[in-house]
């Protein structure tokens, strides 16, 4: 077999955005290594990567994970270019979580997003708090619908619908074909462009 052909069809770039402590990292974690712990804030962006097959296609996806703590916001807006995908989470149990991806985070994707054509994702995490939930399911359904953007709700802690957050909105780029023109680019050149910087790269997981 030719080694300098790439062992995967696409390679996607997802992002995870969403205030700190919503559970970006944890839903990352349950998606990649099947298990949950509990996580320190992130610093600056993490990094990891998962090759699924998915629509016949096997694909390299590069997800990352960035801070939600306020004093890293600056470090953000550049890695959103190149991305296929966003993940925005907010916590069903913490309402200002929820109004702030309206209020700030969906601007940050207009703002930044160098793909017109991006799928977005609204994720609301931490369903197995039932007890403590504040945002209603009708409330996600509405607040996606108005921005456009695939909805799920899920528990990094359950793992209840954790696949399918990072699934559907695979399935959807891969159902895009500007996107696509942009995973393959990625794969002809063989190149992953797309690391985060050194200084803020923590720690880099794989696979
Ligand atoms: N019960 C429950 N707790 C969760 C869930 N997901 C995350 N947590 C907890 O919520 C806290 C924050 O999770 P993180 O994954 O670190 O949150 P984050 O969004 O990455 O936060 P930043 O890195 O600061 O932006 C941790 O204590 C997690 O254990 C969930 O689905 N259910
Ligand atoms: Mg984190």
């Amino acid at each position: 077999m030719d080694s300098s052909q790439p062992d995967f069809d696409y390679l996607f770039k997802l992002l995870l955005i969403g205030d700190s402590g919503v559970g970006k990292s944890s839903l990352l974690l349950s998606f990649t290594s099947d298990t949950f712990d509990d996580l320190s804030p992130t610093i600056g962006v993490d990094f990891k990567v998962k090759i699924v097959t998915l629509g016949g296609k096997k694909l390299k996806l590069a997800i990352w994970d960035t801070a939600g703590q306020e004093r890293f916001r600056t470090l953000t807006s550049s890695y959103y270019r190149g991305a296929q995908g966003v993940i925005m989470v907010y916590d069903v149990t913490r309402r200002e979580t929820f109004t702030n991806l309206k209020d700030i985070w969906a601007k940050e994707i207009d703002l930044y997003s160098t793909n017109q054509d991006c799928i977005r994702m609204l994720v609301g995490n931490k369903v197995d708090k039932d007890s403590e939930r504040v945002v209603t399911k009708k409330e996600g359904i509405d607040f996606a619908r108005e921005c456009g953007c695939l909805y799920l709700e899920c528990s990094a802690k359950t793992r209840v619908n954790v696949e399918q957050c990072f699934e559907e909105l695979v399935l959807k780029i891969l159902d895009t074909p500007s996107l696509l023109a942009e995973g393959s680019k990625g794969v002809k050149k063989n190149i992953f462009s797309q690391k985060p910087p050194e200084a803020d790269a923590s720690t880099s997981g794989c696979c």
